[in-house]
């Protein structure tokens, strides 16, 4: 080999390191508590917190821990909540137990407490600990120290800020996005649970700083009954609330090609700086709940997609009452954030008969219901949407304040424990 084609070589072995370290695995932040697990809505209640026991188990099990940085998170302190909800809601969820629910009963009504979201015995507790990692979550995002944080036990889309809703009492979604938005100018909100992402639209109708997509089904009667294609926004917001509705038993490629469609031209029109997205489980195919034919790669494959921007970006679980799917769906969607691939046969777990018969990752999905979005449907919603999204003129933009206190003490290290 001549001189010349050596240093060309070198040169192209450079290049090519480079490009290696370019292309580096993002640097992913998990947020667990094993407590959050151990809370019981009630034995009928579809909302199941032992789902993340299954889903952390299954994401050590398989080894990921090795890639993630693993954090504890404190609890949410009631002023962090009061951030957004409302102060005599506040006192109420902090007063209320099982034994005193009766005499409480006049508020009742108007904070909505009942079947779907029944108080349980240390039920702000359990609020405090999932809105907790979702503030540390965004925290952690804002020192970027990590690309992507994750934590399953956020993403309780519905609470309102005076109103428990579908299961949620505290909205961690809300709490986070308000936190990026002291340094982000622009926060994308982007939500696949088969209900509407409701309570957070709500929170940011008539804002242009944050931009609401949500895709679920809709017939006006199907929880929270909210999600019409034309609730684009109010005043400063209007435009900025996407809402994608869809019919029974959407099946993987639609879905699939819808996202990406709505996705890059919502990326490409509003150019947000941060993007939080609810993954609820429910819309996979034979959910309790739900009545879509999802797959788990299909469900994983928008979560492939969101990354791909390269945007900084929180990652949330949400709805998912099938829940020995809802731990595989999780557990793959961890792994897609890392670019580390699995093996499709489930490690053993303390868990492992839940995963019968077949006990893989990505069972072959059983039962679907009729699909009753027809192209003619989908070419609607998709040009509405799309005609939506161009009349955004430009990304709004926006004065940066200071750094709050509270984000400088956490960029200083001093309110996260890291665990391994
Ligand atoms: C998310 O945070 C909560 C509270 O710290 C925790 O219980 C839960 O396990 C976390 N989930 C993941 C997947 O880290
Ligand atoms: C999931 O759906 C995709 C797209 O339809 C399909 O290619 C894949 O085989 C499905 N996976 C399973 C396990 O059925
Ligand atoms: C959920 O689990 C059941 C049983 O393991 C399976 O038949 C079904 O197809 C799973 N759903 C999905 C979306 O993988
Ligand atoms: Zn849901």
């Amino acid at each position: 080999m001549s001189f010349t084609s050596l240093l060309l070589l070198r040169e192209f072995l450079a290049i090519f390191e480079i490009g290696t370290a370019a292309h580096s695995q993002p640097r992913v932040s998990y947020f667990f508590d094993e407590q959050v697990a151990n809370y019981h809505y009630g034995e009928k209640h579809p909302m199941k917190p032992h789902r993340l026991a299954l889903t952390n188990h299954l994401v050590t099990s398989y080894g990921l821990p090795q890639y993630l940085d693993v954090f504890h998170t404190r609890w949410a302190t009631d002023d962090e909540i009061r951030e957004f909800h409302a102060a005599d809601y506040v006192e109420f969820l902090q007063r209320v137990t099982p034994d005193n629910v009766a005499q409480l009963t006049k508020t009742f009504s108007q904070f909505n407490i009942g079947d779907d979201c029944p108080i349980f015995s240390g039920m702000y507790d359990f609020c405090k600990i999932y809105a907790g990692a979702s503030l540390a979550a965004a925290r952690r995002l804002l020192s970027g120290d990590a690309d992507i944080c994750i934590n399953w036990s956020g993403g309780l889309h519905h609470a309102k800020k005076s109103e428990a809703s579908g299961f949620c009492y505290v909205n961690d979604i809300v709490l986070a996005i308000l936190q990026l938005l002291r340094v982000h100018p622009r926060v994308l909100y982007v939500d696949i649970d088969i209900h509407h992402g409701d309570g957070v639209q709500e929170a940011f109708y008539h804002t242009d700083r944050v931009m609401t997509v949500s895709f679920h089904k809709y017939d006006g009667e199907f929880f929270p009954g909210t999600g019409h294609i034309d609730e684009r926004g109010n005043g400063m917001g209007k435009q900025f609330a996407v809402n994608v509705p869809l019919k029974d038993g959407i099946d993987d490629a639609t879905y699939v090609a819808l996202f990406k469609q709505i996705m890059r031209a919502t990326i490409a029109n509003f150019d947000p700086s941060a993007i939080v997205l609810q993954c609820g489980a429910d819309s996979l195919g034979c959910d309790r709940l739900g009545c879509f034919n999802l797959n788990i790669s299909a469900h994983g494959e928008c979560v492939r997609f969101t990354k791909s921007f390269g945007i900084p970006l929180i990652v949330l679980g949400g709805g998912g009452y099938t829940i020995r799917n809802v731990s595989r769906c999780w557990t793959y969607e961890t792994s897609v954030l890392l670019d580390v691939d699995l093996p499709n046969e489930l490690p053993p777990t303390v868990y492992h008969e839940f995963f019968a018969p077949d006990y893989q990752l990505h069972p072959v999905l059983s039962g679907r219901i009729p699909n009753q979005n027809n192209a003619a449907y989908l070419n609607d919603v998709s040009r509405t949407v799309l005609e939506q999204l161009r009349s955004i003129q430009g990304a709004p933009s926006v004065q940066m304040q200071e750094i709050p206190p509270d984000i400088q003490q956490f960029l200083e290290g001093k309110i996260l424990v890291k665990l391994f």
